[in-house]
């Protein structure tokens, strides 16, 4: 069953991102296994799965991407304390850097500028709404805690290119997909959760999953 969802994006922002050409659907197959944790408290399991990402061609028929990598895979369900360390995304090249980045409600990131030239950060999102100004890289890096989730889209008002997202999440239990699309999640207590699946210009899947030590299971989802 291959049925798949595409998202058409909100022409908002003159950007090569959401060129027709680039509007992504996700089909994700899930493959878990539970296993028992080494270390740590008992009754905690891993998952892992693979996700598989299709493009819609310009003049229709879906595309399997050749990178499936940066597909955040997150669970829902329970919320862990914000990790003190502060993540960062840098920009560089004109680029922001990682252009994905998920974190966990009120963990706060850097915003280092290493171009010689001056950049913008800003955000108009709800969630997350700032404008940190102009600045460059001799100037000291501005930080942004992040506290509402969901996804907040990040820009530089000089380059239109620029484009990165926070995933602001409830809890550390998330991975970003390799070019295969595998992932992994560690750690996760014993209990009946969700498991999502979300990637910038595709709809966002999600499905139950049931964490049992020891015990492998299997779930399929699209
Ligand atoms: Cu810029």
């Amino acid at each position: 069953m291959k049925s798949t969802v595409v998202k058409r994006m909100r022409r908002t922002r003159p950007n090569a991102f959401l060129s027709p050409y680039r509007i992504a659907s996700i089909v994700i197959l899930l493959i878990l296994l539970s296993v028992p944790n080494t270390h740590g408290a008992q009754n905690t399991g891993s998952v892992t799965g693979k996700t598989t990402v299709y493009e819609k061609k310009f003049f229709g028929g879906l595309k399997q991407k050749k990178d499936m990598s940066k597909t955040v895979v997150y669970i829902t369900g329970f919320k862990t304390k914000a990790p003190a360390k502060i993540m960062a995304i840098i920009q560089k090249n004109k680029r922001f850097v990682p252009y994905i980045l998920p974190l966990v409600a009120g963990q706060r990131v850097r915003f280092p500028n290493q171009d010689k030239i001056y950049h913008n950060v800003f955000s108009i999102s709800p969630l997350a709404t700032f404008d940190l100004g102009l600045y460059k890289d001799v100037d000291p890096a501005r930080t942004v805690m992040f506290e509402n989730y969901g996804v907040v889209p990040i820009y530089c008002n000089i380059h239109p290119n620029m484009i990165a997202y926070a995933v602001v999440l409830e809890n550390t239990a998330f991975a970003l997909t390799d070019k295969q699309g595998d992932f992994r999640i560690d750690d996760l207590p014993a209990g009946t959760y969700t498991i999502n699946a979300w990637r910038p210009k595709a709809k966002r899947v999600n499905q139950e999953i049931v964490i049992r030590a020891g015990q492998p299971s299997e779930v399929h989802m699209e």
